[in-house]
């Protein structure tokens, strides 16, 4: 590597000259320079990775942006319908690796990027993660967008830009520590602002009654929605859509320069800064609802701004013959709500299309109806969005009118067409009237209003058509779908995992696999193949090798690449169980040490790695952090047992330690309570690359055994049909330990990990406490199982042959896990939208 002064001479020939889109690598190298001199962001002395990242980012940008323009001018004349995905959260992680390789300028960049005396990898590396989601949720949008762009789908997502995206997590002494990121630090080179694009969003104010009788939202305070555009390629093809993000502004009129001279400052400017306030921070809650006004203000701006360039769009995108028809929109336009945080763009949309566009109510009804499809994410009661009756009032009021009356008329219905539905209305309103607490059920207002309403996973759809919505099934019986989650295969296999990727390829004899995943069941015959196997042991091995230096640079933990790699990366959550697999790893030390030395050398190494977030009040999930934490210290450090057993904390887990995580795995643990993950997405990126899962019966999980064979997945525990009868078991006593739990946890208790207060933790697994009921996500029933699961692991690995074996079938069966089949199917059964392939 050579930087700043020390640059090799090959770099001094090469001209500066805008070739925005080149080809050869020494006109790519021009561009990059010249952008280094002409769009500067340093002072012109340095040139080292840093400053590479942003000129080659920039040159990367100009090529995105001819596409860009290209696409959305093809879009506007072919005049398709469209869809908007509304999401409160966007995870995209890095731009720069996939923008290059979506594009397949994979080697030129390389090329040209070395005759700047860097390395490619070095300088991606620059880049901050754009981290605007919490998890799972966040991550399935940017999955979708890389999708819909792939398949040439005319469709944007919507959200907001917010400033600080996710919190940093560092581990100190006392566990957990928060920090902002600030992924604009500097700037971001992949968005470009839309000054011609902003749109008035009004805060609190209260309705006037016009003599016409139609009624107007008036007064209150009124922000402005500044449009930033994300470009979002596709894989090897023109269409580049956008992800719009709305920044909160206030005006130069709301500036009282009277004040400001006066010397009151902070009064001057007090609407600048409640705008600021807006799109400061995600709110870091992962299915647990804060309840904040400014949440809901944060709703509210996203799907207020939305709402209002959808229409101008589908105004200005009139046949020439005049005003549209707006019954033509749902024709023209298909909105889909990521769960129910954007369920405000549907009294929003009732409210333009009746008081700004003059509609009558059943007319705006039925094109909002037809328009708006929502996705449910969890059943965790906390999770289900509920705002009080008195904030939306007073906050939105003639939203608020707007839901009374849909659940006005949604009463009548039931009364005069569903006499036998007459004692369920209090459960399936949209109004709770509850006198403690009026609140608005989000999920029942998306439910009525929304002409589709769909789960994750086949498991989650069940649930929901069985219990969460089962009285609406009967209502509406053609209503409800299921749309399994799925995952890009261009971050997730493509670009994170080169060498397995090549592999691939060469046996299956093509690359389509990458648009086409499906085909990887071609890897089924090769399974036992002594030479795929072989190529498959050292790409996996390289993975490895990767994640080793990871870790030392992360950690400062050497761990042994020979060892079972045994990741469980996810949010920290009760559900999640980190606590079931922390538990197993306690248990396995304490067998260790009991062990001779002879005995010790018979066993599996293995290295055991946890990460994830926990949200920042949730004090047993920062528990959990502290105790892996804690157990990695002493296990270690141990030299009686360090060769067979490593606890490693991942820190800060994001996307891009993901991308280095997953590809190294070999085992992964996706071990939720029966029936409350709703899906899970990284089971499907473990899957596809090659690592095996033990797991529940949850989410995905069960359709991913079914993909790659019971043979290839270690089951354990219980059923999510059995769940409610094994925690009535346990609030009745009739609920027998096993003594191996109990080993476990009195292990922890006789401070063995140090004398940190875990008695809280374990608490929760005993009697009556936790979760309101004790052990409420059955850790003690499920950890026998999951004991004897594990040495089956430990059995299997010794078996190299067969190991591998596993393994590739693990990938040769993660076909359907696609996101680009996820999306061809809403895109057939929700949006009813078609490809529009630029020339
Ligand atoms: O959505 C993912 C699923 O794969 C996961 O199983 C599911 O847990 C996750 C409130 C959520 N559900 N609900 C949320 C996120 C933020 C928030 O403020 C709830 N996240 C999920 C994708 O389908």
């Amino acid at each position: 590597k050579v930087n700043g002064a020390a640059k090799p001479k090959t770099s001094d020939k090469i001209p500066v000259a805008a070739h925005p889109l080149a080809e050869d690598p020494t006109d790519i190298a021009s561009n990059i320079k010249y952008h280094a001199q002409y769009s500067p962001h340093f002072s012109p002395v340095k040139f080292e990775p840093e400053q590479a990242y942003y000129a080659a980012a920039e040159s990367v940008r100009d090529r995105l942006i001819q596409q860009w323009n290209e696409t959305y001018l093809h879009y506007h004349k072919v005049d398709p319908k469209q869809t908007y995905y509304l999401s409160m959260e966007f995870l995209q992680g890095r731009a720069l690796t996939n923008a290059i390789g979506n594009l397949d300028i994979q080697d030129a960049y390389s090329i040209a990027i070395n005759k700047l005396g860097h390395e490619l990898e070095e300088i991606t590396e620059q880049e901050k993660d754009m981290a605007l989601g919490n998890g799972g949720l966040g991550r399935l949008a940017s999955c979708f967008l890389d999708s819909m762009a792939t398949l040439n789908l005319p469709a944007w997502g919507y959200g907001l830009r917010y400033r600080y995206g996710l919190f940093k997590q560092r581990i100190s002494k006392a566990g957990q520590e928060e920090m902002a990121e600030d992924w604009l630090e500097k700037f971001s080179p992949w968005e470009v602002v839309r000054h011609d694009v902003v749109f008035p969003v009004r805060f609190f104010g209260h309705v006037e009654v016009l003599p016409t009788g139609s009624r107007k939202w008036v007064g209150g305070e009124v922000l402005q929605a500044l449009a930033y555009d994300i470009p979002i390629p596709g894989y090897k093809t023109k269409n580049t859509n956008s992800l719009r993000l709305w920044e909160a502004k206030a005006s130069a009129q709301d500036f009282n320069l009277f004040q400001f001279n006066d010397g009151q400052y902070q009064s001057a400017a007090e609407l600048h800064a409640r705008a600021e306030q807006i799109c400061a921070v995600l709110y870091p809650g992962d299915a647990t609802e804060e309840g904040k006004l400014l949440r809901l203000k944060q709703q509210f701006f996203l799907c207020s701004a939305s709402l209002q360039d959808i229409i101008s769009r589908f105004k200005e995108r009139k046949d020439g013959t005049g005003v549209r028809e707006w019954s033509e929109f749902p024709t023209k336009v298909a909105v889909q709500l990521n769960d129910t945080h954007p369920t405000l763009a549907i009294p929003e949309l009732m409210r333009l299309l009746m008081d700004e566009e003059g509609l009558g109510w059943d007319e705006a009804w039925d094109v909002t109806s037809k328009t708006i499809a929502y996705t449910n994410h969890t059943v965790l009661p906390e999770a289900l969005e509920k705002w009080s009756q008195v904030v939306m009032s007073k906050l939105l009021p003639r939203h608020m009118e707007i839901i009374e009356e849909i659940d006005r008329r949604f009463i009548a219905t039931i009364k005069s067409t569903r006499p036998d539905l007459e004692n369920k209305i209090s459960d399936i309103r949209i109004l709770d009237h509850n006198p403690n607490k009026p609140v608005v059920r989000m999920a029942n207002l998306c439910v009525v209003s929304g002409h589709t309403v769909n789960g994750v996973a086949q498991l989650h759809s069940d649930i929901l058509k069985d219990e969460l919505f089962a009285d609406y099934v009967s209502i509406w019986p053609t209503k409800f779908q299921n749309k399994t989650n799925g995952i890009t295969p261009r971050r997730w296999l493509k670009f994170c995992s080169p060498e397995l990727s090549l592999t691939i390829t060469k046996w299956l004899k093509t690359d389509k696999w990458v648009t086409n995943l499906d085909l990887l069941v071609g890897l089924r015959e090769f399974a036992d193949n002594p030479e795929l196997q072989a190529e498959w042991d050292s790409a996996k091995m390289a993975n490895k090798q990767r994640l080793v230096q990871y870790i030392k640079r992360v950690t400062g933990e050497s761990i042994d690449p020979n060892s079972l790699f045994d990741i469980q990366v996810k949010r920290i959550h009760e559900y999640k169980r980190q606590l079931l697999n922390i538990l197993g790893a306690v248990y396995r030390y304490k067998k260790l040490k009991e062990m001779s030395p002879e005995e010790r050398k018979t066993t599996t190494p293995r290295t055991i790695m946890i990460g994830g977030k926990a949200f920042a009040t949730y004090t047993n999930a920062k528990r959990i952090v502290k105790l892996v934490n804690d157990v990695g210290a002493v296990v270690n450090t141990d030299p009686e047992v360090n060769e067979y057993l490593k606890v490693v904390f991942v820190p800060n887990y994001n996307v891009s330690v993901a991308e280095v995580l997953i590809p190294g795995s070999e085992l992964s643990q996706h071990i939720s309570t029966a029936g409350m993950e709703a899906s899970g997405t990284s089971n499907m990126k473990f899957a596809l690359n090659g690592c095996l899962i033990i797991g529940t019966l949850d989410g995905a999980n069960v359709e991913i055994r079914e993909e790659v064979g019971e043979d290839n997945f270690f089951l354990f525990g219980a059923t999510a049909d059995q769940v409610p009868k094994l925690r009535k078991d346990r609030e009745d006593g009739l609920f027998k330990p096993d003594p191996r739990f109990e080993e476990a946890k009195q292990f922890i208790r006789s401070k063995a990990f140090g004398s940190y207060d875990y008695e809280p933790l374990l608490d929760s697994l005993e009697g009556n406490s936790g979760y309101g009921r004790g052990d409420y996500f059955l850790v003690g029933h499920d950890f026998p199982t999951y004991i004897d699961t594990q040495a089956k692991v430990d059995e299997a690995y010794k078996d190299r042959k067969r190991w591998i074996k596993m393994s590739i079938l693990s990938t040769a069966g993660s076909g359907k896990f696609s996101s680009d089949r996820t999306i061809s199917q809403y895109a057939k059964e929700i949006w009813n939208i078609e490809e529009c392939p630029v020339p």
